[in-house]
């Protein structure tokens, strides 16, 4: 530890001496809770002053990281700044200059645990705020609804059915059907979707016009009979074509997540996105508040891979985005004590649908449950 820390103070120290008027470290600046670091991109492009998001309002110096909103440290105290392609734009001696956040998509690199936090914490305001409208909750999802889904002003109606099956095994193979005013109906089957009968009967039914056709898509969230966690469904979109419904493209049950658990720090990823999402101390605080048997202390010091952290969708929330309408898929994690009840947090993923039905990831995020 010693020899880490002179070598840390030699580096330094040179470094200082050799590049007296660069900054000691990256060029920052913190807004809304978030640090956004110089890339040193100069960027030809016009922000409207409506854009404009504030100005660096005060600095630290040079060595230390901006702790407040408007805060750099370089100086350049009433420099503009404007949010731009995930990142920041701040005017700097007449151009535009691009400053990255400093947790992406695909970025491994370890982050404090102060700016972990605040990232987090924003993260989950946000997703409480999704996720409070759309579904209803775990205990309003139903056997059957009314309502007027594609939106002709015709009542519509959805129900869960039992049918009888000559499957071996199985007695019944299961149903959700919507019966549109118009004649139309959507069925969605156990045995050809799932290749099973035993659904968990509840579901939840959506609509929205997703392929910016001015028609209306119809989503249904069917429970897949899982146990534990928030439970597991399967989401099934529908898109009218002529005067049918047709299965649209879609994950149907999210996106597979793997957990790796080590020095305190968990790490999550799903194809190219990965995070370190958790610290110790926040760690510490999610097991002292789960009040359960499974306490911090069996974890720590222990590695822990799960290649399948992620169950099936458990909820979903429409959203406006850009004035199209897009779909945000919760997934429940469970944590590193490897014990279902033992929830860390929710994969979200947002999707949206081109107008040829193919469906896209825009976005994908973990959230940490305190
Ligand atoms: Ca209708």
């Amino acid at each position: 530890m010693a020899l880490a820390a002179v070598l840390i103070v030699g580096f330094a120290v040179n470094r200082a001496d050799e590049t007296s008027e660069k900054w000691d470290r990256r060029p920052m600046i913190m807004v809304d809770g978030q640090i956004y670091m110089d890339t040193g991109k100069q960027m030809a492009i016009e922000i409207d002053d409506s854009a404009i998001l504030g100005t660096i309002t005060s600095s630290v110096d040079g060595t230390e990281k901006p702790a407040k909103n408007g805060e750099s440290n370089f100086g350049c105290e009433g420099a503009q700044y404007a949010l731009y392609d995930g990142g920041l734009v701040v005017m700097l001696q007449n151009e535009w200059v691009f400053f990255e956040g400093e947790m992406k998509r695909g970025d491994k690199s370890p982050v404090s645990e102060i700016d972990f936090a605040g990232i987090q914490a924003k993260r989950l305001t946000q997703h409480l705020l999704d996720f409070a409208e759309i579904p209803r909750g775990e205990d309003l999802r139903a056997q059957e609804y009314s309502g007027d889904w594609d939106g002709d002003g015709k009542a519509d109606r959805a129900y869960f059915s039992e049918e009888p099956t000559q499957a071996a095994g199985y007695n019944y193979r299961n149903r959700v059907v919507a019966e549109l005013g118009n004649g139309e109906r959507i069925i969605a089957d156990s045995d050809e979707l799932e290749q099973m009968s035993s659904w968990g009967g509840s579901f939840l039914i959506e609509s929205a016009d997703l392929t910016g056709d001015g028609q209306n898509e119809i989503l249904l969230l069917i429970d897949l009979g899982g146990q534990g966690g928030r439970g597991s469904f399967g989401l099934y979109p529908y898109v009218r074509m002529g005067s049918g419904w047709m299965l649209m493209d879609a994950p149907h049950h999210g996106f597979p997540l793997a957990l790796d658990y080590k020095d305190g720090r968990a790490t999550v990823t799903s194809g190219d996105y990965s995070e370190t999402v958790a610290c110790d101390a926040l760690l510490t605080a999610h097991y002292a508040a789960s009040d359960n048997k499974y306490e911090r202390e069996q974890v720590k010091g222990k590695d822990y891979h799960e290649e399948y952290a992620a169950d099936s969708i458990c909820d979903i929330a429409l959203k406006q985005e850009s004035g199209r309408t897009v779909v945000k898929v919760s997934q429940y994690v469970a944590g590193i004590t490897g014990v279902h009840v033992d929830g860390l947090g929710y994969l979200v993923t947002t999707l949206s649908w081109s107008a040829n039905g193919r469906y896209s990831v825009d976005d994908m995020y973990f959230v940490f449950m305190p």
